[in-house]
């Protein structure tokens, strides 16, 4: 035992045996204990009315905002459309049977803060060919509540965002038929829900040289963080592009997909021919998205700072567990629902519809693939990219040798970022890239361009 950590476990010894006296000794501060319950009791009672749990009704709604609660709506509408799958191109379209909210898988990310009221509507325009509905996890109703809203409808509910976290919406097919199909064909979303009391700052143990030992040694950071939304899932897919149950049941994905993709975060030619001087050198072994023709679904890679805080918000939309891992890095910290689940971990398990918050700092430049560490599901496009850093040395190149990271000179994908957080640090720049229809896609554009995209509502 070296000797400041044997130091530090004789202090440890003391303070334990310490409180253990004190709380046995102590029986005033049992009594208050039960004090302290019961007025929360009490609380809890008049808290109570109206309704803090549950579905709101309009009035209570009304009642409640009137008190100081904020109301962040969360409009969806929903929509049957085709959406390119791998193997597409601008020549050769390779489509499937997508159904979607808002044309976009996945559907838009609502963050919101712990205990503002929701306000989630659903419309079902004139010339869908399905009706629709929306479970939202983040929410404490009765399923019989989520309603299936019929073509040429809309439907709202209200509820408060109680516990923090990230979480999944959803479609839940109609009076909850058919909701393996809708799901996954792209009906499903993410909400995030920030701590009321924010998130923590992240601590890092790193083995280092001290006085000549080799010692621990904690380094802090600030909980501000650059932020990534990733939502993990699979197609089951026939030779047509339609939904394949009979594959579901046998958990025989066609493809797995991240924010909808496969391989959506890999090199392009524009990264080619800025690391290679040639657009059609590829930089990495599979690079399906390659052209600029294919606009909005043209790859884009996700950058990073060396030593930089991250802060991933993880979700599993899929049939099948997702085993979170970055190649070549530890993930520093894993949170569900504001509880610490791990630190210092390689992989971590996170189930079907299942959330976790992640902290990561990057402290090499490189190239870090961001997988499900499942080996079919890497082979089949559940895996995406992070540079950090100018791992490439292109910053010479396009003249901008003070670019701190590639962000700064070619931005991020705007499906990969979720919208600011009161602790978010703004990306340097944002594009276009997701799977969106066209439509959405210029709506996209011109939200990046009006400086609305971003914005969560509470801000
Ligand atoms: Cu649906």
């Amino acid at each position: 035992m070296q000797g400041k950590y044997r130091y530090m476990m004789a202090i440890a010894t003391i303070a334990t045996m310490s409180i253990l006296l004190s709380t046995s000794l102590n029986t005033a501060s049992a009594d208050s204990d039960r004090m302290d319950s019961m007025e929360m009791e009490d609380h809890a009672m008049v808290f109570k009315m109206p309704a803090t749990f549950g579905q709101l009704s309009e009035d209570e709604v009304e009642q409640l905002q009137m008190k100081g609660y904020k109301v962040i709506e969360h409009n969806l509408t929903g929509t049957s459309v085709q959406l390119p799958v791998l193997g597409h191109s601008a020549e050769n379209p390779k489509t499937y049977n997508a159904m979607t909210f808002n044309g976009q898988v996945p559907g838009p990310t609502l963050r919101v803060n712990q205990g503002d009221i929701v306000k989630m509507t659903l419309c079902i325009p004139a010339d869908e060919t399905s009706p629709h509905s929306v479970d939202q996890h983040s929410s404490e109703m009765s399923a019989t509540q989520f309603g299936t809203v019929n073509i040429g409808d809309c439907f709202t509910y209200s509820y408060i965002a109680q516990y923090a976290g990230v979480y999944k919406y959803h479609c839940e097919g109609i009076g909850l038929a058919d909701m393996d199909r809708h799901v996954l064909s792209g009906m499903f979303g993410v909400i995030i829900v920030d701590p009321v009391d924010g998130y923590k700052n992240l601590m890092v143990e790193r083995m280092v040289l001290d006085d000549g030992e080799v010692d621990k040694k904690r380094y802090f950071y600030q909980p501000e963080a650059l932020e990534f939304q990733l939502s993990y899932g699979q197609l089951y897919l026939d030779e047509n592009g339609m939904y394949d149950r009979a594959a579901m049941f046998k958990h025989q994905q066609s493809a797995h997909t991240v924010n909808g993709i496969s391989f959506g975060y890999v090199p392009n030619e524009t990264h080619n021919e800025l690391v290679k001087g040639d657009a059609n050198r590829n930089i990495f072994l599979a690079q399906p998205w390659n052209s600029a023709d294919l606009n909005q679904l043209q790859s884009q890679l996700m950058f990073v700072e060396e030593g930089q805080h991250v802060r991933l918000f993880v979700e599993n939309q899929g049939n099948e567990p997702l085993y979170f891992h970055i190649v070549g890095e530890i993930l520093d910290r894993v949170v569900q629902a504001n509880r610490v689940q791990a630190l210092g971990q390689d992989t971590h398990l996170i189930g079907g519809s299942q959330g976790v918050v992640i902290d990561v700092i990057f402290d090499e430049p490189g190239v870090y693939a961001a997988v499900n560490h499942d080996y079919a599901a890497v082979f089949q496009g559940g895996a995406a990219l992070f540079v950090v850093g100018d791992f490439f040395g292109i910053a010479e190149g396009v003249g901008a040798p003070d670019a701190k990271s590639y962000a700064e000179l070619l931005g991020n994908p705007s499906d990969a970022i979720p919208p600011y957080g009161y602790q978010s640090i703004e990306h340097p720049g944002v594009n276009v890239h997701g799977l969106y229809t066209d439509e959405r896609a210029e709506e996209i554009g011109n939200m990046i361009n009006d400086g609305s995209l971003l914005v969560a509502p509470f801000n």
